[in-house]
Order: C-alpha cells, then sequence, then structure tokens
C-alpha cells in the first residue's frame, strides 16, 4: 500500500478549500503518535485482557478493583503525554472552516489540550469519575488510589466512560447528528471503524452527500467505501493537509 504523497494531499485540499462545513471523527489511531497505545494493534493488550473484556459493567461489577487498575495506569501513562502534530492540525482546521465539528471516540482529552473546543466525545472522558449512586461527577487530571468513593453518599465512583454494552451520552450523539446531517466532507482519522455506532458514522454523513475521507496507517472495513484514502500516519499526514489548505485561501478563518 503506498503511502499518501503530495499531490494526493494538495488535491484534497483544493476540493475541501471551497467548504463551510467539515466534520471529523477521530480513534486511538490519532493519539498514537502521543505514545499512547491503541486498542486493537499489537499494544492492545492490558495484562492478557482486551479493552472489550475490562471495559464493561459487568467486569466493574465483578471486580471494580480491577477495572480501576486498568483506568489508573491509563491515567498514569496520559499525565505524560502530550498532544502530536495531529492534534494541533485539527485544532488548526476548526479555525480555518467555518463549521469544523470534531467527533472522538477518544477519552484522553488530547483534543482538548491541542486547542480543540466543543469536542464531541462520544465515548466519555477518562478524566471524569461519576458516583454509581448519586448524580456526583468530578473532573481532574489525576490518578486515584484503589476504589475511589464519593464524597457525597460513600458509594464507589466509577469512571465516567461509556463502556460496551452502554448507551452512548444523547447529547453527544445528538451532536454528532447534527454535524452529520450538515457536513460536505468528513476526515475519519485513526479508527478501525469496528466499534458501534460511531463505525456507522461515515456512511450516515456518505448517505447525505458528503465526501469521505480516511487517514489511516492500514486498511479497515471502511477503506473500500471512503471517497479518498490518505495512507500514513496522522501525525504527518494532517499537518500536510493543513498546510496545503492554508495556502490554497490562506485568508480563511472562522470570524470568532
Ligand atoms: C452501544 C471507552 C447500544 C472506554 C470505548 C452493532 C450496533 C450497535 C452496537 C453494537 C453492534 N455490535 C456490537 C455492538 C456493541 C459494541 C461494539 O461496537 N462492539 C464492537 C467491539 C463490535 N458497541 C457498544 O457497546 C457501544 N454501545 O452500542 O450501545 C445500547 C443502546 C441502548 C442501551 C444499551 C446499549 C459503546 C461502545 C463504546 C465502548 N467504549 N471506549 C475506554 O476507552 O476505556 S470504545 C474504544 O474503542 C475506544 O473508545 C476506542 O476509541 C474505540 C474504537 O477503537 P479505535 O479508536 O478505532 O482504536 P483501534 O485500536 O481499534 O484502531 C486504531 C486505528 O488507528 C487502526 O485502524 C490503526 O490502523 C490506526 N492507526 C494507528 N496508528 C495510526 C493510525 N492511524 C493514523 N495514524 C497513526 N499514527
Ligand atoms: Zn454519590
Amino acid at each position: 500500500m503506498l503511502a499518501a504523497n503530495r499531490t494526493q494531499i494538495e488535491q484534497l485540499a483544493r476540493r475541501l478549500a471551497g467548504m463551510r462545513s467539515v466534520c471529523c471523527l477521530t480513534g486511538a489511531g490519532i493519539s498514537a503518535e502521543s505514545g499512547v497505545p491503541t486498542f486493537r494493534g499489537a499494544d492492545g493488550l492490558w495484562r492478557g485482557h482486551r479493552a472489550e473484556q475490562v471495559a464493561t459493567p459487568e467486569a466493574f461489577a465483578r471486580d471494580s478493583a480491577l477495572v480501576w487498575a486498568f483506568y489508573n495506569e491509563r491515567r498514569q501513562r496520559l499525565l505524560k503525554v502530550k498532544p502530536n502534530p495531529a492534534h494541533f492540525a485539527c485544532a488548526r482546521l476548526q479555525r480555518y472552516f467555518e463549521h469544523f465539528d470534531l467527533i472522538t471516540q477518544n477519552v484522553d482529552g488530547l483534543h482538548q489540550l491541542a486547542g480543540c473546543a466543543d469536542v464531541i466525545e462520544l465515548h466519555g472522558n477518562i478524566w471524569t469519575v461519576r458516583c454509581t449512586e448519586c448524580a456526583r461527577q468530578m473532573h481532574g487530571r489525576c490518578v486515584l488510589d484503589g476504589d475511589p468513593v464519593c464524597t457525597d453518599c460513600g458509594a464507589l465512583l466509577r469512571p465516567g466512560v461509556v463502556w460496551f454494552g452502554e448507551p452512548l451520552p444523547t447529547s453527544a450523539l445528538q451532536r454528532a447528528q447534527q454535524a452529520l446531517a450538515r457536513c460536505q466532507a468528513m476526515l475519519v482519522v485513526g479508527t478501525s471503524s469496528v466499534v458501534q455506532p460511531a463505525a456507522s458514522m461515515a456512511g450516515w454523513a456518505q448517505q447525505q452527500g458528503a465526501f469521505v475521507v480516511e487517514v489511516n496507517i492500514g486498511n479497515t472495513p471502511q477503506s473500500d467505501t471512503a471517497d479518498a484514502r490518505l495512507v500514513g500516519p496522522a501525525g504527518v499526514i494532517f499537518p500536510q493537509l493543513v498546510e496545503a489548505l492554508e495556502s490554497t485561501q490562506p485568508n480563511r478563518g472562522r470570524q470568532h
């Protein structure tokens, strides 16, 4: 598979340059160059467990200490990582287009650290915890000790992420659907396109006429249906795409 070349990137930039509304769906691959392990890549196992086995309500009911160990280890690692050029390129795209909706499956908060606003977090955020009994919710970039309990009611706290088998937050899903309905192009970046309902979103966008571009280092179930593909690491390709866009119409940028 040939890596994307400059000509492909410039061709795509010319096509996107005149658009007003673009959306972007990101997955674990966009954080890979920050040193964050992906879910299904070679580094996707945690102590022999797959995420699907640990990131479930059943696993938490069965062994909350094991699940908290999984999340605390990820928190520990995430405290040390920084956004990479792909995250910063997303923030520049948000300033370039009149409407640029960023939808992410990631829970690492790196898009926000890179300056992206109004990030639509389909699967929640690893820095949020919520009470298993009352409505208490807290957010903080730190590692928690053991099984953390609620300061209001004393019940066990859980990670504020969406586990397998749990519905996505209604507000995030509605915002994503609005973004998909209005976008003229959709960039699908660094996702294996296997987790539902995120994996169906590019098809929804395409049905209403959006031009779908996949940015990935490999093949996915999405690859054959995408209208264009840029093969290679997002941290290399995305900044090149932004530079090509900005050189086609340098004075673009949303009027804040
Ligand atoms: C739900 C939070 C319904 C936790 C995560 C059909 C329809 C509907 C549901 C299902 C269905 N079939 C099965 C289901 C259930 C399930 C599902 O989809 N299972 C899969 C495994 C088949 N879906 C759900 O349970 C969802 N809920 O549908 O609810 C419902 C309704 C009402 C009432 C009850 C239930 C909830 C899913 C959310 C799960 N939570 N995360 C946590 O993070 O701890 S999902 C998890 O996977 C992460 O969020 C991750 O982002 C996401 C997707 O993975 P990817 O991001 O794509 O990462 P992956 O490693 O797979 O791939 C990385 C890609 O990057 C690769 O392609 C690689 O080539 C590429 N790459 C690597 N490096 C780079 C790169 N690309 C570019 N540059 C690089 N440098
Ligand atoms: Zn509580």
